[in-house]
């Protein structure tokens, strides 16, 4: 396990800062995907075996196709049964920049006594964390969370291991995403060792697609197009195309993924008006020369060299000569 001393050091400060708290939050991104819900079940099973007092938060209902994750159950999602201030540890997962947790007023303002500890791995956006453990290199916070783990010396079990492989599962698009790396598929194989059952959580992550899902999936691949000049590929998705296909905005989840499959590009973007007016825009490359974050840094957004995304307030229309924004 490649870590370097100043991590280690962090992994164990943050370690002893979860034993000398008294009653800890947990709290995840809103719009949770699996990632962020195995990070903050790994957690709660963390904290279960430390029989420790703690509350996990995620401000939109996890989806229950994840189900499968032990504790799931155990997230609130009532921002009414929150009250920040008797919370003396706050721990955020996978959140990429504050605002994602739904509580950053009370994050940034909280008291000199409450830590807050960040797991993410996300290029950094604010800083806030009294302990940041950032490993933007990671391909999933679920990966920093078992190096975490091994760092304080936690026995495994089956229930670490399904929630990591599951964050490593998701995040990687089953290992296909260019994140992937020798250490990725190495904790894998451990966590299976663990007991993790690999087929549970690709039928219930990845082979949940129902029809509508497809439809919207085939509207993408039809709409996409090249543009000669730079070598770029393209899709939208219209409003329009949303109603027709009736899929939710949940099962657009994937399908940039999905179109980086196209050989021979340098990037691909997918555009998309999920609420009317507001358009979403992701960005994927397989080349190792090529930064897509920088274009969507550009365009107000954010994320990994290899895979990037933006908003803007916009419509698509269809026009006879291709798509236009307005
Ligand atoms: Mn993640």
């Amino acid at each position: 396990m490649k870590l370097i001393s100043e991590m280690i050091n962090k992994f164990k400060q943050a370690f002893s800062a979860m034993q000398n708290a008294k009653n800890i939050l947990l709290v995840t991104h809103n719009k949770p995907d699996g990632d962020a819900l195995s990070s903050i079940c790994a957690f709660i099973e963390l904290f279960s075996v430390m029989e420790k007092k703690f509350t996990a938060y995620c401000y939109d209902e996890p989806y229950p196709q994840f189900g499968f994750l032990p504790h799931l159950e155990k997230i609130v999602s009532n921002r009414e049964k929150i009250n920040f201030s008797e919370f003396d540890c706050i721990i955020s997962l996978d959140c990429g920049a504050p605002s994602r947790t739904m509580l950053k007023e009370e994050l940034i303002n909280r008291n000199k006594n409450q830590i807050a500890i960040e797991f993410d791995h996300h290029p950094k956006i604010e800083d806030y964390a009294d302990i940041e453990i950032r490993i933007p290199e990671s391909s999933s916070t679920a990966e920093i969370i078992y190096k975490f783990l091994t760092v304080n010396k936690i026995r495994f079990n089956k229930n670490f291991a399904n929630c990591i492989l599951t964050g490593i599962l998701t995040d990687t698009g089953n290992f296909l995403y260019p994140s992937t790396t020798n250490e990725t598929i190495e904790i894998a194989s451990k966590m299976l060792v663990y007991g993790a059952r690999f087929p549970v959580i690709t039928e219930n992550t990845y082979k949940n697609k129902t029809l509508s899902g497809m439809k919207i999936w085939g509207k993408a691949i039809n709409n996409l197009k090249i543009n000669k000049k730079y070598n770029f590929a393209y899709s939208v998705l219209t409003l329009n195309d949303l109603s027709e296909s009736g899929a939710t905005v949940d099962e657009l989840e994937g399908i940039s993924g999905l179109l980086s499959n196209l050989h021979g590009v340098n990037a691909l973007m997918l555009l998309r008006e999920e609420f009317p007016g507001k358009i979403k825009g992701s960005l994927r490359t397989a080349n190792n020369n090529i930064d897509v974050s920088k274009l969507a840094i550009r365009l107000g957004g954010g994320g990994h060299p290899r895979a990037s995304g933006f908003a803007f307030d916009g419509h698509i229309e269809e026009t006879n000569n291709g798509w236009r924004i307005i």
